[in-house]
């Protein structure tokens, strides 16, 4: 299978690495959209939120304690920031494995487009 996101995370493709454990890898988005903009990935291979099963929903709850501690180390946790999953065509999902964008470091708008 040709996942970009498998690939960065086996190393094929270079990254901008902040964060990486067993289950969880973390990079910078190559394409920011806020001053930190930081996309938190399970390394098993899920396409979306509508994929998930028991396993990989059990490591998506273990990405948001590694978001979590990401914003403390950004200096975001105080002041604020968005955790996103796009999901499918509506929702702009432009790479077919499941990763949790955490944007902060300036005012987000609401709603978003
Ligand atoms: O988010 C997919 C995100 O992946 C999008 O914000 C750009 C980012 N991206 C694409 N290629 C790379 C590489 N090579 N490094 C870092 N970030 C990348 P989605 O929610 O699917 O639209």
């Amino acid at each position: 299978m040709d996942c970009l996101f498998c690939r960065i995370i086996k190393g094929e493709i270079p990254s901008s690495l902040v964060y990486e454990d067993e289950n969880i890898y973390a990079f910078r988005d190559i394409a920011p959209q806020a001053p930190v903009h930081i996309l938190v990935v399970p390394k098993q291979h899920v396409s979306g939120i509508n994929e998930l099963d028991e396993v990989s929903s059990a490591i998506a709850s273990k990405v948001l304690v590694v978001i979590r501690d990401l914003a403390k180390r950004e200096g975001i946790a105080e002041s604020g920031y968005r955790v996103v999953i796009n999901t499918g065509k509506d929702g702009q999902q432009s790479v077919d494995h499941l990763h949790f964008h955490l944007l902060g470091g300036r005012t987000l708008e609401w709603p978003p487009g």
